[in-house]
């Protein structure tokens, strides 16, 4: 009997005593999102973040991150430049945040990215597309989308095979819708179209009628827009509410249901762009979809494939940087995120010198019966 009771003892102390250990040896590091939960991008924003969860809930049940557990510390930036500023301080004033997927919004990368500089934290945007954030020379600074730069300058061909010559241009002053706007402003002209107008709208504001009606008088072929899914929505539905007949073309920031639901009927036929390969096209893009249905029970719009992609390039290069130092050393990450070669859903990811995609693929959809159908896809590669 008292042999018995030593033993329970024994197997009592030893069990609390691996307990303890286990807690002082778990070893954790964090990932960052900051992404827009609120405000008017918070549909494509809780998508990002939802698939960032799915590749750390991977990662972790996988235990494949050198004896570290992962933490994911989402924050919200709301699409307002002042909110992502506070977002990347509080991410940065946590040590143990290691690298951030970073922003949807270009307006709100553009400020946040010094932050992330200053930190030396890498920080990875899957959806941000103004051509100015990699080019401030910070090098803890990437992208996997392509810039607008490609996304302009593939447009305006585009638009005159199309057989449409005439373009007024419309921008929501931001830095994404306005740079844009630039571009294919800029690129126009030396693909043989004349720009007959260039005017900027605020974001919130509910009523283009006047506006429409001047560009209307000037008889355009096309409207192109370059903002964002609500203005975008609104412009087409007052278009067609206005008898304007023209073909709506629109961007990235566009291509989502949030146009259709701004738009209406009013978005038939119209034309937005998106960077990157139809998911249809892509191999590993139905595995994905197939996992973030059955997990958040909604389908795939837009950047979500990114956002997965972006935390996934970010995790196998720390686990490179465990694996050579032991730690999740944030210096070392910048020159492992560099090297990335990798194969996802989106396709193949690798950096130039600006930390930019090599990836220079876009596609145009047409609104059809409420879809976005694919209509043709080009790229600037090399
Ligand atoms: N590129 C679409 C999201 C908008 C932005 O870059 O600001």
């Amino acid at each position: 009997m008292r042999r018995y009771f030593v033993l329970g003892l024994c197997f009592l102390v030893g069990g609390f005593f691996c307990a303890c250990q286990r807690g002082a040896q778990e070893k954790v590091l964090t990932l960052g999102a900051v992404v827009p939960l609120s405000g008017p991008a918070a549909a494509p924003g809780n998508e990002m973040n939802n698939a960032v969860l799915l590749a750390v809930d991977e990662w972790n049940a996988a235990n494949k991150m050198g004896g570290y557990r992962i933490a994911l510390e989402s924050k919200d930036d709301a699409s307002d430049p002042k909110q992502a500023v506070s977002a990347a301080h509080a991410l940065m004033s946590d040590s143990q945040v290691v690298a951030v997927v970073a922003h949807l919004n270009s307006g709100c990368f553009l400020p946040a990215s010094k932050i992330y500089h200053d930190a030396g934290v890498v920080a990875m945007s899957g959806a941000t597309t103004n051509p100015q954030i990699t080019l401030q020379g910070f090098p803890e600074i990437f992208r996997i989308c392509t810039t607008d730069l490609v996304q302009g300058e593939l447009t305006a061909p585009f638009i005159q095979q199309l057989g449409l010559k005439r373009i007024a241009i419309i921008h929501d002053k931001t830095q994404y819708g306005q740079g844009l706007a630039e571009v294919v402003r800029d690129a126009g002209p030396r693909s043989g179209s004349e720009i007959l107008s260039f005017d900027g709208i605020d974001i919130g504001d509910k009523d283009f009628r006047a506006l429409l009606t001047k560009i209307k008088d000037a008889h355009p072929d096309v409207i192109y827009f370059g903002g964002m899914y609500d203005e975008a929505g609104l412009l087409v539905k007052q278009m067609r509410d206005l008898g304007m007949q023209q073909q709506f073309i629109s961007d990235d920031g566009a291509f989502g249901q949030d146009f259709i639901d701004a738009g209406g009927d009013g978005t038939e036929g119209a034309i937005v762009s998106m960077v990157g390969a139809p998911l249809t096209d892509l191999k590993k893009a139905e595995d994905f979809m197939r996992k973030y249905e059955q997990r958040f029970g909604v389908k795939i719009q837009n950047y979500g494939p990114y956002a997965y992609d972006v935390a996934n390039i970010l995790l196998t290069a720390i686990s490179s940087v465990i694996e050579q130092k032991g730690v999740p050393d944030k210096k070392a990450l910048i020159e492992e995120a560099r090297k990335t070669e990798y194969d996802g859903v989106i396709g193949h990811t690798s950096f130039d010198e600006h930390g930019d995609t090599k990836n220079k693929v876009i596609t145009f959809y047409r609104v059809e019966k409420g879809k976005f159908t694919p209509v043709k896809t080009v790229s600037m590669n090399k």
